[in-house]
């Protein structure tokens, strides 16, 4: 793939794009429309191999690899209009379900800032941007990956419609460049079924800037892989990830770790060509737990997961060990419990899940999700 960001080449394309928008402001007449509607959906994702610390302006410290989820999605369009008034600051109305949600203001507000210098047409126009999450309120499950992914797809679109010169592919790592300066993981949730985010020695075009796809085939055992999501705390986290993220400054084992995420992703990636189902589980289980290990290690320190989160964990460990069942968890940044196994397993793990495990998620709520392929136009 061309990479529009590479040191010197990359900032040529944008370049190419900056003059154009300048010209846009200066000859009106430039741009293509004067009001449109694009929309997106895009689905959240889940780690394999975390990415926790980060360096200015939102770049990895160590590269991650995550699956591309189906189900929980975000929904965006955005309605944009030439303003008549060039006034100082962004016109961005936010809607969340058709109705004004204005604590998200500030957030997209934040973004538009941080976006401005490769967006140059955001001055120029007023935003309504509709967004509503397939998932359900408040289930814990971050909706910055789906939402941010959603939002900067439709940005890059509205660019293309006013008559941006990127190539389709080039809009897709764009998209990708923007969602990460909303929110970290966000830039992984573009493409699917897997992809990667940070620079790789071993993995070909990485970038601390933008995500790739995975770029091997891989086994057929993990094709259609299965994650059902436990929900076991709805309530607001206690610590933000970009808190916990920033307590890797300093953190005592915050070197090593960085290496053993890096090869991590080396071993996952040739687990997931190689179909070694005994190795993904080891490593996935590891990446999990060492997630949480930081977290308790930090300065200050804290915990996410709660009673249940572990009482999960081990029921799903004695579960494996009696039938063999290749299933095993992964964790986010909270208590919710990701439960990941084959297609083939699922009635039989749907029926575990369903006698042992839902009685301690909230509500007995669950949500049964698998590999997707990313951002969808509606
Ligand atoms: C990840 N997490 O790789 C890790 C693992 C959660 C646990 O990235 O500050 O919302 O917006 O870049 O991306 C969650 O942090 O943080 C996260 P910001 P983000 O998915």
């Amino acid at each position: 793939m061309k990479s529009i960001l590479n040191i010197g080449q990359s900032k040529l394309i944008f370049v190419e794009n900056f003059i154009l928008g300048t010209t846009y402001r200066s000859i009106d007449s430039l741009y293509k429309k004067d009001q449109g509607k694009v929309a997106f959906t895009a689905p959240s994702n889940i780690a394999l191999v975390k990415y926790w610390g980060k360096r200015p302006v939102q770049l990895p410290e160590n590269a991650s690899l995550s699956f591309t989820l189906s189900e929980c999605r975000t929904e965006t369009s955005i309605t944009y209009k030439r303003r008549k008034d060039k006034g100082v600051g962004f016109s961005i109305a936010f809607l969340f379900e058709g109705e004004p949600k204005l604590s998200f203001e500030p957030k997209i507000h934040t973004f538009f800032d941080r976006i401005a210098p490769y967006c140059l047409f955001l001055n120029d126009f007023e935003f309504i941007i509709n967004s509503k999450n397939t998932f359900p309120h408040s289930s814990g499950i971050a909706s910055s990956a789906s939402g941010m992914s959603a939002l900067a797809m439709c940005l890059v679109e509205i660019e293309n419609e006013l008559g941006g010169s990127l190539s389709a592919e080039e809009r897709i790592e764009k998209a990708s460049f923007l969602a990460r300066l909303g929110s970290g993981s966000a830039c992984r949730s573009i493409e699917g079924p897997i992809t990667i985010w940070g620079k790789h020695q071993k993995i070909k075009g990485s970038s601390d800037e933008f995500a790739v796809p995975f770029e091997h085939e891989i086994a057929s055992v993990f094709k259609n892989y299965q994650d059902t999501v436990l929900l076991i705390d709805k309530g607001e986290k206690q610590v933000s990830s970009t808190v916990g993220h920033n307590l890797m400054h300093g953190h005592p084992f915050a070197k090593t770790r960085f290496e053993q995420a890096n090869a991590n992703l080396d071993k996952l990636s040739s687990v997931l060509q190689n179909g070694d189902i005994a190795q993904f589980i080891e490593i996935v289980e590891s990446e999990a737990l060492t997630l949480h290990a930081m977290m308790m290690t930090s300065l200050p320190y804290f915990i996410l997961m709660k009673p249940n989160t572990l009482e999960m964990i081990n029921s799903i460990w004695n579960y494996r060990k009696e039938t063999g069942v290749p299933v095993c968890f992964t964790l986010d940044a909270g208590a919710n419990v990701h439960v990941l196994y084959p297609e083939k397993d699922k009635e039989a793990v749907l029926a575990f899940i369903e006698a042992e495990l839902a009685e301690k998620c909230q509500n007995r709520q669950y949500i049964c999700d698998y590999l997707g392929i990313g951002i969808k136009k509606m």
